[in-house]
């Protein structure tokens, strides 16, 4: 078999994806997510100009050399740009291995390891009021988990709060809209947010929280400690993680879980902190860190210390990084939790798939592959349109600081 052509399609059905498709001369086909959220045409560039020319010709069952050529062989290595790039190829040719093989993803890793892929929903409210809403209906739909991110007074726009009672979409504009932050105010109300859930849900639902990489080491430390009595399933990116070792001071202070790693794009981002045991959770995903076969090295150096995957999969990853993600949690024997944001109708519409939500869990299902293809037809009724993330500034002085 061979690798007989290599597309990009770039679509926007309510928000921007990138998919790549790869053809073989034996009929099959395989997609991949290579979706970068406000940096999408870096990866479609990228793949277009540099990776599809030395695709073409290649045995597409050869995943591991594919993946080292494409590593190894741009001498430029890792980047969320090129691992966005190679995780596409890379879930691409699993997709076509297993369609091949003629069985589900899963079957081919290694076979299910769990009856069902535990998921948490995301929940938000301006206000604490709205949250405990959000939460309890969130809970009233069969989650288990439930992420709770809410409007912090004094302040104007918070990450992960919707605007009015749309969806949460936070790619919002055609440049980055500014929004402020004070993280003294952040921490006198996050704990009274968690009061009021824990008091208001019990004891059983599984309570998570995004800090999106905003505090300072010892704010996150008081944070931590301030949860405690609350016992949430995870503290997610508390402080930004580029210096591993800051997680050590976090860590002497509190044994709120820490998740952390949906912006990694490799094992090089993660190694202290997995080694040393600084976190609970790798949020690593398929997509952005060089697909299944990079992100199952990560795993596996995880269960070496007992951290467990809690892989991103918010609305930016589109149904395709779901649909491989759902193979990979239901094989991988240290998993933890899959984040789930549903899409938007018109997505689903434009990448049929096979997963199902029933129970707190999502099924891959059982067709051959990943379970996911694209309408190209439909995708092209949607064509892209720039959007950015916003900026965050600090409240007393607009410094730039973490959105
Ligand atoms: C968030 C993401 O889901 C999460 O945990 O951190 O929604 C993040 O804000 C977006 O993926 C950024 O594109
Ligand atoms: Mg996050």
């Amino acid at each position: 078999m061979k690798i007989s052509d290599a597309r990009i399609i770039v679509c926007s059905p309510g928000r921007n994806f990138v998919t790549l498709k790869i053809e073989t001369d034996a009929g099959l086909s395989g997609i991949g997510d290579a979706t970068l959220n406000g940096r999408e045409l870096a990866v479609a560039s990228y793949l277009t100009e540099h990776v599809v020319p030395c695709l073409i010709g290649r045995d597409p069952h050869q995943i591991e050399d594919t993946w080292q050529y494409l590593y190894q062989g741009a001498y430029w290595r890792r980047g969320p740009v090129t691992m966005s790039a190679i995780g596409a190829v890379d879930t691409a040719l699993w997709d076509i291995k297993a369609k091949a093989a003629g069985m589900p993803l899963y079957q081919l890793l290694g076979g299910k390891s769990r009856s069902g892929v535990l998921v948490y929903g995301h929940a938000n409210g301006s206000d604490i009021e709205h949250t405990v809403d959000e939460v309890l209906r969130m809970r009233e739909q069969g989650f288990k988990a439930v992420r709770a991110q809410s409007g912090v007074p004094g302040l104007a726009k918070v990450y992960g709060v919707a605007q009015g009672d749309g969806r949460y979409e936070p790619a919002d504009s055609s440049l980055p809209s500014v929004h402020d932050w004070a993280s003294h105010k952040y921490l006198m109300h996050t704990p009274k947010l968690f009061d009021a859930l824990r008091s208001a849900v019990g004891p059983d639902l599984h309570l998570l929280h995004d800090v999106h990489h905003r505090l300072t080491p010892i704010e996150a430390a008081r944070l931590g400690k301030d949860l405690e009595p609350y016992r949430l399933f995870w503290v997610e990116d508390p402080t930004p993680a580029e210096n591993q070792e800051a997680f050590a001071l976090i860590r002497q202070h509190t044994t709120t879980p820490i998740a952390v790693g949906e912006v990694f794009n490799s094992i090089w981002d993660c190694k202290a902190l997995i080694e040393n045991q600084w976190i609970d959770y790798i949020r690593a995903s398929v997509t952005h860190a060089g697909g299944i076969t990079h992100l199952r090295r990560i795993a596996d150096l995880a269960a070496l210390y007992q951290v467990r995957t809690g892989c991103h999969g918010a609305t930016d990853l589109s149904p395709v990084c779901m649909g491989a993600a759902l193979h990979f949690d239901l094989w991988l024997p240290n998993f933890g939790i899959q984040e789930y944001m549903p899409h938007t109708p018109q997505t689903d519409a434009v990448f049929p798939h096979a997963y199902t939500f029933s129970d707190g869990m999502l099924h891959p299902g059982e067709v051959p592959g990943h379970g996911v293809e694209i309408d190209e037809l439909l995708a092209a009724k949607y064509p892209y349109r720039r959007a950015y993330l916003p900026v965050n500034r600090l409240q007393h002085d607009a410094t730039l600081w973490s959105w």
